[in-house]
């Protein structure tokens, strides 16, 4: 019977295996023969180091991929559960998949770390649970590095938090709710944001920020490709809005847009969110922003 070192090889190869004898969890004197009998299944990690910047939830992140395989002859029921130490997050808690005999499955799980988080080394924990004892691991190493510094002339809203009131999503396309303030101006679906409901307005693309910040001018960038111009699906009517002291203040208004792109330019306001409220869109049918950003230009001195 082949002997599974958790510990020794996790750092090595992030692999464990279930349904043979295991060293972690074992109870003193128990021997390997008073364990089920279950076919093996091996739980990886990869890759076994990553790179994540604090805060900033709208850019991309990285992933790690967790994969379960069955190297047994029969079919089972493969349980994995990942937990990530304090304050990180993984996009989802526990990967489970029925397994046939070979048959290998892998799902990623992205780790983001909340604004605020002290840079340093982090773990992701993942464990099996398949008819053993819990408390065989793996883990991956996440380096956790501070944002730059939004500065005066920053983009401030680049890669905050984007709660929109829809995002189209169908079985072949899912626009990315975080599409609009990406940092990428070019109109798809992984890079822009197009609300969900044909024809329903208005919508609207809200973007918390983790502390006030002033600003005075606004850019939107709606959709163009090379099959289409703003003029034919381009965002027409919306208003700006802050929230200054928990209301929503009107700081802008746009009407008949057929441009690509549009400054709004206000007089300056310290906020910790903004919204852009659709009104209609040149096609009458969705809200679509390729990138939305605001700045603090401050004025010359005299
Ligand atoms: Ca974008």
């Amino acid at each position: 019977m082949r002997t599974s070192t958790v510990v020794a090889t996790a750092a090595v190869s992030m692999l464990v295996s279930a349904g043979v004898a295991h060293q972690t969890g074992a109870l003193p004197g128990q021997a390997d023969e008073a364990r089920p009998s279950a076919a093996p299944v091996e739980l990886a990690v990869a890759p076994q180091q990553l790179e994540v910047l604090a805060g900033l939830p709208c850019l991309p992140h990285p992933a790690m991929n967790v994969s379960l395989t069955n190297q047994g002859a029969e079919p089972v029921f493969a349980d994995s559960f990942l937990t990530a130490d304090e304050p990180l997050e993984l996009s989802r808690p526990s990967f489970s998949s029925y397994l046939p005999p070979g048959q290998e499955v892998s799902v990623p799980f992205v780790v983001t770390a909340p604004h605020g988080t002290a840079p340093g080394t982090y773990e992701v924990t993942g464990e099996l649970l398949q008819r053993l004892p819990r408390g065989d691991t793996v883990t991956a190493r996440v380096e956790v590095t501070a944002p730059p510094p939004k500065t005066p002339g920053s983009n401030v809203l680049l890669g905050e938090r984007a709660t929109p009131s829809s995002s189209y999503v169908t079985a072949s396309t899912a626009f990315n709710p975080c599409g609009a303030v990406d940092g990428d101006r070019t109109w798809s679906h992984a890079t822009a944001w197009n609300s969900a409901n044909s024809g329903v307005f208005p919508s609207t693309y809200e973007v918390t920020l983790p502390e006030p910040r002033t600003m005075n001018r606004v850019d939107l960038y709606t959709s163009q490709s090379a099959s289409s111009t703003p003029e034919r699906h381009g965002l027409r009517d919306w208003d700006v809005e802050v929230l200054v002291n928990g209301s929503w203040r009107t700081v802008a208004q746009v009407r008949g847009n057929t441009q690509l792109v549009v400054s709004s330019v206000f007089e300056p306001v310290e906020t910790t969110a903004l919204r852009v409220v659709a009104l209609a869109s040149n096609d009458g049918k969705y809200a679509r922003i390729a990138e939305l950003e605001a700045y603090y230009d401050v004025p010359e001195q005299p």
